[in-house]
């Protein structure tokens, strides 16, 4: 028989992600979704084997109606409102989602499906600016923003239900993590399509805030693998996902800009617009433990990523502008 998923934000780039691997195993995979008056499915329209569910993170009877209904042996929950700065314009909404949306979903699992195995997006975030120059699982936290301090609330319940209820509950605490499918917002992917765009004539500039944030950015695609093998294992442990290296968006920028015959310093611009309130300066993940517990470890480099990202703007850009360049019929 095989085994079934639940997958909350399926479609963000990690659910995406995630879905297509576990069906990949032989999964059944139901993805919840939001209901929306205009559907945003555009990272899985391609996979046709999901079944979509309707949900809502805010909403405790629809959450149990769904674990009810589809009777996973494993949740992952990966919905939140996941843009850091937004969420210091929505503090509450954010800690309804993000925080107290872990809650619920754990406890619809409590109620109706308590041998499902349990994984909670968590982040490294939590970390703050840490005086540690490696963050593992026993680095303390100290959050700054809602965002991270939502995360923290949803973490010590993914905890929480593990010590009070005896269920199979695990924290993934994912450092940032990329690809092609990451929403446009976020720096990595406003860089590639920035570098992609101004080397096709399409934009002139790229406004960028802190430069010399650094992160320990890796593949969302390699990460996906560590979150199912952390639901494999006999006994439920948090554990660090990242690579162990960490990069300046200055060094983003010189590759994406690099990989397109120009020079970054050329056409980045600092708009103060794009600082935040509390900014986390430099994160590094120690993965000492997620090599040793799971047998995992990031198969992508950083200036890979990067070059990939870059080249699917690219054919993306070029695409869309042929298609607009089409004489209407
Ligand atoms: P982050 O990702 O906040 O780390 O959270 P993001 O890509 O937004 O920012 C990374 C760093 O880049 C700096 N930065 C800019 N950021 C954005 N978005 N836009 C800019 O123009 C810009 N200029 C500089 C930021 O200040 C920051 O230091 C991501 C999210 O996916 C979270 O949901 C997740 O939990 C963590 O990664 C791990």
């Amino acid at each position: 028989m095989s085994n079934t998923a639940l997958i909350t934000g399926v479609t963000g780039q990690d659910g995406s992600y995630l879905a297509e691997y576990l069906l990949s195993k032989g999964y059944d995979v139901y993805g919840l979704e939001r209901w929306k008056s205009t559907q945003g499915h555009r990272r899985i329209d391609h996979i046709t084997d999901l079944e979509l569910v309707q949900g809502d993170l805010a909403d405790q009877s629809s959450l149990d109606r769904v674990v009810r209904e589809t009777r996973p042996d494993e949740v992952y929950n990966l919905a939140a409102l996941s843009f850091v700065p937004e969420s210091f314009n929505q503090p509450v909404h954010t800690g309804n989602i993000t925080g107290l949306g872990a809650t619920r979903v754990l406890e619809a699992v409590r109620k109706h499906q308590p041998d499902a195995k349990f994984y909670q997006a968590s982040t490294s975030e939590l970390f703050g600016n840490s005086s540690e120059e490696t963050q593992s699982i026993d680095t303390p936290f100290q959050p700054r923003s809602p965002y991270g301090t939502s995360k923290l609330y949803a973490y010590w319940s993914t905890v929480n239900y593990r010590e009070a209820h005896d269920m199979f509950t695990v924290n993934g605490v994912l450092f940032n993590h990329e690809s092609p499918r990451r929403g446009k917002n976020f720096v990595t992917r406003k860089i590639t399509r920035g570098a992609a765009a101004i080397s096709l004539g399409l934009q002139d500039k790229l406004e960028l805030g802190n430069l010399d944030a650094k992160r320990d950015w890796g593949h969302a695609e390699d990460y996906v693998k560590a979150m199912h093998l952390m639901l494999q294992q006999d006994t439920p442990k948090d554990l660090v996902i990242g690579t162990g290296e960490h990069h300046s968006v200055r060094d983003c920028a010189r590759i994406a800009f690099n990989e397109v015959g120009l020079d970054w310093e050329d056409y980045v611009e600092i708009n103060e617009k794009f600082f935040r309130p509390a900014e986390v300066d430099v994160l590094k993940a120690d993965i000492s433990n997620a090599k040793s517990e799971l047998d995992w470890e990031p198969q992508k480099t950083f200036e890979d990523l990067i070059v990939e990202m870059v080249e699917t703007d690219l054919a993306e850009l070029q695409s869309d502008n042929s298609q607009a360049a089409q004489p209407n019929e």
